[in-house]
């Protein structure tokens, strides 16, 4: 990588620690990126899991960690013991309460202009981010202060993460069905009938998983199960009778096809979501990109201590229904409530009244979408609030 790059001072500087899987960094890049398209690439990211990011980004996996990689105009770095010696960014975002480095915090305070330091939280459709939101925190030894910024569903919040143009990209895709079709092909999903009902399922382990691959198999429409490789895969295999699964694999079982596709980039990851007409995702950022794909989703949620979880499935159930007709609400809430074990019911005895429902809930999908896609969003509120801040500190 370009030596002035690693040294020169960004404007925006994102550090990120994987807890668990991938979401965390997936939500971090997304947003690197963007600021770096709309802010002449001055980003840099740190990230502790350079195996995980390049899981998301071939680019970085193909990258010598300990140089790190310019990608898109964010330039990745490898956050390690004991931390570089570095300038820090003009805004310094800590993403999720992870913990800056020491060394970097005592150079934040020496700057005679000191930089916006942004803690990032997760995603939550609950009340009290309103609240929370934007507030300040100052640090108890240095002379800095940090904000919480929560991203949200309202104008209380800090908006959802949606990149420039993505719209205009995901009905580019969608109005092109001879793309569409050789983007299956590609894939080796060709050859299935006009009706089949197009699912793509990223999640977690799913115990409950064979009664709904049953309901598929016998059901009355064709089923086209797009499976991306997960942690999900082994009950796949389990529901179809078999020992193991693997990419490029495809399996007929009465009337559901089972495809599972090799771990894509993100940007393989959003055509996947807009080439199916239910998306099954999880966590927090293909929880987002869903939402963006604007067609029916169930969201498997990450799960927390003392079912901490339910209550934020709940709240984005209430604001998600808003608006949408009584009887495709209960049956949307049944089955989200059923694949998060938070009901007796099983997915696949709640299956039969969600599917008769998709018609109804896809235009609402639609509607949702749109209204979210005509507010601010992540990246534009961040950077209003950072402007705030900073001349307030002048
Ligand atoms: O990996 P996740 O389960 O992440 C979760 C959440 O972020 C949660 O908030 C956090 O607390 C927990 O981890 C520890 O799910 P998520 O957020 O959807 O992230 C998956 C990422 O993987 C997302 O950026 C999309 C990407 N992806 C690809 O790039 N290619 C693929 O083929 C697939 C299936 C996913």
């Amino acid at each position: 990588m370009d030596v002035r790059l690693q040294h020169e001072r960004p404007k925006w500087e994102i550090f990120c620690q994987v807890v668990d899987n991938f979401g965390d960094i997936g939500v971090c890049l997304r947003l690197a990126r963007d600021l770096a398209d709309r802010d002449g690439k001055r980003v840099r990211l740190w990230v502790d899991d350079w195996a995980v990011l390049g899981r998301l980004c071939p680019a970085a996996a193909a990258a010598d960690p300990a140089r790190g990689v310019e990608v898109d105009g964010v330039v990745l770095r490898h956050w390690v013991q004991p931390f570089p010696d570095v300038v820090p960014g003009e805004i310094v975002i800590e993403a999720f309460a992870c913990e800056l480095p020491e060394v970097h915090l005592q150079a934040m305070a020496k700057l005679a202009e000191r930089p916006a330091w942004i803690n990032l939280e997760y995603l939550s459709a609950e009340d009290w981010v309103a609240g929370c939101h934007g507030l300040a925190s100052p640090h108890p030894r240095l002379p800095l202060v940090k904000h919480f910024f929560f991203p949200g569903f309202d104008e209380a919040s800090g908006g959802l993460p949606r990149e420039t143009g993505l719209i205009g990209r995901r009905e580019r895709f969608r109005s092109d069905p001879a793309g569409m079709a050789a983007w299956r092909a590609e894939r080796g999903l060709g050859s299935l009938a006009d009706d089949t009902l197009w699912i793509s399922l990223f999640a977690y382990e799913q115990a409950a998983l064979a009664g709904l691959l049953e309901a598929w198999q016998q059901g009355t429409r064709p089923v086209a199960l797009l499976v991306p490789e997960s942690r999900i895969l082994g009950d796949v295999a389990a529901g179809l009778g078999l020992d193991a699964l693997h990419a490029g694999q495809r399996i007929e079982r009465g009337r559901l096809t089972t495809c599972v596709l090799p771990f894509t980039d993100q940007a393989g990851y959003d055509a996947l979501l807009w080439s199916c007409a239910l998306n099954f995702v999880r966590g927090e950022d293909s929880f987002v990109r869903a939402q963006w794909a604007a067609v029916p989703l169930v969201w498997q949620i990450y799960a927390q201590q003392d079912d901490a979880h339910l209550v934020k499935l709940e709240a984005f159930l209430a604001r998600y229904c808003h608006g949408l007709e009584e009887g495709a609400a209960a049956a949307l809430g049944d089955f989200w409530r059923a694949w998060n074990g938070a009901d007796d019911i099983a997915p696949g005895q709640a299956w039969h009244a969600l599917e008769q429902a998709l018609p109804v809930i896809a235009g609402h999908a639609r509607c949702w979408s749109d209204r979210l896609a005509s507010t601010a969003d992540l990246a534009s509120r961040l950077t209003k609030f950072c402007f705030h801040i900073r001349s307030a500190a002048r």
